[in-house]
């Protein structure tokens, strides 16, 4: 279930001499090793990212500027996220269905990822996905 998926903490580390925040992630907080990292930036609002599962692929998603929601989805339920925090992210494991909406000005959406690029792992039809979680179930 959705309930499953959560906002993970990252550790930040504030400057004791008022120098601001470093945040830094290593291996240990994820379940996979990251192969790729890539970003979206300059996202109009009224544009949407995403719209499509992956088979295998997970991955690591964090505001590290402005905000935005992401919208998953298994098949049965939907659950909204709102990340706006540079120290949360969300972890999506393969098999979810995503879309990135309500980007604001400025906002930048990193995404660390467990494998190189494949069209291959992409479920990019709705109805292709709902059918492939019917098999996997
Ligand atoms: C995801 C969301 C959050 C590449 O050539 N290499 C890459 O590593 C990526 C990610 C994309 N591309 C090409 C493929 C398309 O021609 O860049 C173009 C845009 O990709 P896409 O339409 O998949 O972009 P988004 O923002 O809808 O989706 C991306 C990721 O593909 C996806 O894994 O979860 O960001």
């Amino acid at each position: 279930s959705l309930d499953s998926i959560q906002l993970i903490d990252i550790p930040k580390i504030s400057d004791p001499d008022g120098r601001g925040n470093l945040s830094v992630i290593e291996k240990k907080i994820l379940p996979y090793e990251i192969k790729r990292v890539y970003y979206l930036y300059d996202v109009p609002s009224d544009s949407s990212r995403g719209g499509h599962a992956h088979i295998e692929l997970q991955q690591f998603l964090i505001a590290l500027s402005g905000s935005f929601d992401v919208v998953l989805d298994n098949g049965l339920e939907r659950k909204v996220y709102t990340l706006n925090r540079p120290n949360k992210g969300l972890l999506i494991p393969n098999g979810i269905w995503r879309e990135l909406d309500n980007f604001s000005a400025g906002a930048v959406c990193l995404s660390l990822v467990s494998d190189v690029y494949k069209e291959s792992d992409y479920l990019r039809d709705y109805n292709d996905f709902k059918s492939y979680t019917k098999t996997t179930d």
